[in-house]
């Protein structure tokens, strides 16, 4: 009988419960156009993004507009998932208004004519969370880099393939799960077999300096900002292991 009269749950509103978990969530930044690109992350707010992008980008650097704006609303929908507030759907809208975003701020960069170097790019085997892999490719871009983007979810193989193929000075791997980081230790032993002993900067929400550092050619990248100015070393000649000693703690 308690069943059939007690209706509070199904009369709970939940979009409403997630509607007061975003406005406590959302102090994004002091900057007012700042805590507004944040906003339309968090609220996966599609419609607004490109006319509040292109009122940030008047003033601000695209970087800065990438890091503490985009980056910094991606961390606040982390946190809703982690606590619950999040589910799937809610995070799929945040993670395409965050690519669009990018792609705003990549145009705005605009990409040097001349290509500095190769850099080979991609999401871990298994692995579909490429959002990180998004901002390091676009600012390698920026930063003068031809990249060689192999996309998400990644054959081991392909990895290795792509870099016999293209020998770039580098190469990126993202990995957001615990059960696909594996790949990298992987792809380092078969590299090194070929003798190509090619730096590889691995990053991504699962992976730890301790982690990468336990393999060879793995250098440990904390931030999608480090990337170019890692290219760069690396174009410059600096091995594995001289640029973990300059990079990793
Ligand atoms: C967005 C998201 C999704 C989106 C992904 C959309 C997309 N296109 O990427 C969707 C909704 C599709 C999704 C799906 C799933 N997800 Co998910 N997802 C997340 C979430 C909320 C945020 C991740 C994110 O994008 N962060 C922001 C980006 C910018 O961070 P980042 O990639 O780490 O990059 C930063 C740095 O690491 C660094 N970096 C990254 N790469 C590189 C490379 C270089 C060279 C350098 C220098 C730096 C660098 O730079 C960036 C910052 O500057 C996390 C929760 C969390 N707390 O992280 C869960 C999370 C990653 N997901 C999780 C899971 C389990 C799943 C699913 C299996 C769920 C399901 N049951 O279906 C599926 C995965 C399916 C698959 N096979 O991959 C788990 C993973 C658990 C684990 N440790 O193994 C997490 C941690 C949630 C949790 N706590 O349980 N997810």
């Amino acid at each position: 009988m308690k069943y059939l009269t007690d209706s509070s749950k199904i009369f709970t509103r939940f979009d409403i419960n997630i509607e007061v978990a975003r406005r406590e969530a959302r102090k994004i930044s002091a900057d007012e156009l700042l805590q507004k690109v944040g906003d339309c992350v968090v609220e996966g707010d599609e419609e607004k993004i490109e006319d509040v992008l292109k009122e940030a980008l008047k003033t601000k650097s695209p970087l800065e507009v990438t890091n503490e704006g985009l980056i910094a609303g991606m961390n606040e929908v982390s946190c809703l998932w982690d606590e619950g507030v999040y589910f799937l759907p809610q995070v799929i809208l945040s993670s395409d208004v965050m690519i669009t975003g990018i792609g705003l701020c990549e145009e705005k960069m605009g990409k040097s004519m001349e290509k500095k170097a190769k850099v080979v790019t991609h999401t871990a085997e298994g692995d579909i969370h490429d959002i990180g892999q998004v901002i390091v490719n676009a600012l390698l871009n920026a930063g003068g880099f031809e990249v060689i983007n192999l996309g998400a979810d990644v054959p081991v193989d392909e990895v290795v393939d792509a870099c016999k193929i293209h020998k770039p000075v580098m190469l990126t791997g993202t990995a957001l799960m615990t059960t696909t980081m594996t790949a990298f230790p992987k792809i380092a032993a078969k590299l090194k077999q070929l003798n190509l002993n090619i730096p590889f900067v691995c990053g991504g929400g699962a992976v730890s300096e301790e982690y990468v550092t336990s393999f060879d050619l793995g250098i440990w990248g904390k931030e999608a900002s480090q990337a170019a100015a890692m290219a760069e070393d690396a174009m410059n000649g600096a091995g594995w292991s001289e640029m973990r000693a300059k990079w990793n703690g």
